[in-house]
């Protein structure tokens, strides 16, 4: 049976790119019928790799649990849990480090980003981050992994250590594949579409967050930067912003980029952009009222969180027992 297991970072309100890029996945391979066990996270340990407001972090932890649900994972069968609530994680990124090397940490790149927009300073656990994601996923001896693109090298470091480790040791961990998806792995910013959409974007309009208005998110749509030769095709490195609406509309849509071409090649971008805005507000609308629905049942959020950590823990201590055995700390053999 396969394990998977991913995460998303309760560090802002999530846009439309961590829903297609992440969140649709985890629901697509908890619902394509195969035996498997799934842990899907919060992952509030990495969101604090950089400045959060306390109050706002433990709301956006509630908002990211209730929104999981809204997106269609079903929490009888995917395990949902707070990273935090789940000691091992830490534990196991201490004993990660011990066998990481500072120069592969600095080469990441989106290390390099973000240190760049830390105005504080640039927290240790900024560099480190990327070995506590791989205990995240080595924890559970997990056979793949989904993501979007940019966490791809991350993946390859998780990748590197479980290999560097069952040689240094013994054969202790399985080495995670990633599963990224070919359309919708990277969707752009609305405002700079050669840059990913992020959540922590200080340009509001350059995001769609899952729970923006349907005229809010429309609007973005129509005052979306793309060219003006007016031509709809699939061209990322001459027309960024219209490949981006067509990715987006195609996920949207469930079709591919070549279908949705056909669909709309005729079209002006001013109409192009009015079905982007309807194909969008179709996906996100019943997510939201789903949302709305459950978000102020605290008895039922912390049942589900409350389960999940405890299967999580469950799992987690065994591994971080057994890797402590191997590494010769503590007392047990
Ligand atoms: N624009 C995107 N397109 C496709 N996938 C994306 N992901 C993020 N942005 C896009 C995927 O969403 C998952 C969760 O991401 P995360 O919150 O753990 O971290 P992130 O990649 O740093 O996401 P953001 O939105 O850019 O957050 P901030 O602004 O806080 O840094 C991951 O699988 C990611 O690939």
């Amino acid at each position: 049976m396969k394990t998977i297991v991913s995460g998303v970072q309760p560090s802002g309100t999530l846009t439309i790119g961590n829903y297609l890029g992440a969140i649709k996945n985890f629901v697509d391979l908890q619902n394509n019928g195969e035996e498997k066990e799934l842990f899907v996270f919060i992952a509030d340990l990495h969101a604090i790799t950089v400045p959060q407001e306390p109050a706002k972090l433990r709301n956006s932890i509630k908002g990211l649990a209730a929104l999981y649900i809204a997106c269609g994972l079903d929490p009888n069968v995917t395990t949902l849990f707070i990273q935090s609530e789940v000691t091992a994680h830490a534990e196991m990124a201490y004993l990660l480090q011990t066998i990481t090397y500072i120069g592969e940490l600095e080469r990441m790149t989106q290390f390099k980003d973000k240190k760049q927009k830390q105005v504080e300073g640039v927290s240790t656990a900024l560099l480190t981050y990327p070995v506590l994601m791989a205990g995240d996923i080595l924890l559970y001896n997990a056979d793949c992994v989904p993501v979007g693109a940019d966490q791809k090298q991350h993946l390859e470091l998780t990748r590197n250590l479980a290999i560097r480790f069952n040689s240094k040791y013994s054969d202790t961990f399985k080495v995670p594949e990633p599963l990224i998806q070919k359309t919708g792995a990277k969707i752009m910013s609305l405002q700079e579409p050669t840059k990913k959409m992020s959540k922590s974007d200080v340009i509001d309009k350059a995001s769609i967050f899952i729970l923006d208005e349907p005229n809010i998110i429309r609007k973005k749509i129509a005052s979306a930067v793309t060219d003006c030769d007016g031509v709809i095709k699939y061209d990322p490195e001459n027309k960024p912003g219209i490949s981006n609406l067509l990715t987006i509309y195609s996920c949207c849509k469930n079709i591919s980029i070549d279908e949705a071409i056909n669909e709309v090649k005729d079209l002006n971008y001013g109409e192009f952009k009015k079905l982007v805005g309807d194909a969008v507000v179709d996906v996100l609308l019943p997510i939201q009222t789903k949302y709305k629905e459950i978000i102020n049942d605290n008895k039922y959020l912390d049942e589900v969180l409350d389960k999940g950590a405890e299967k999580a823990n469950y799992f987690a201590n065994k591994m971080v027992a057994k890797v402590k055995r191997k590494i010769g700390v503590g007392r047990k053999k």
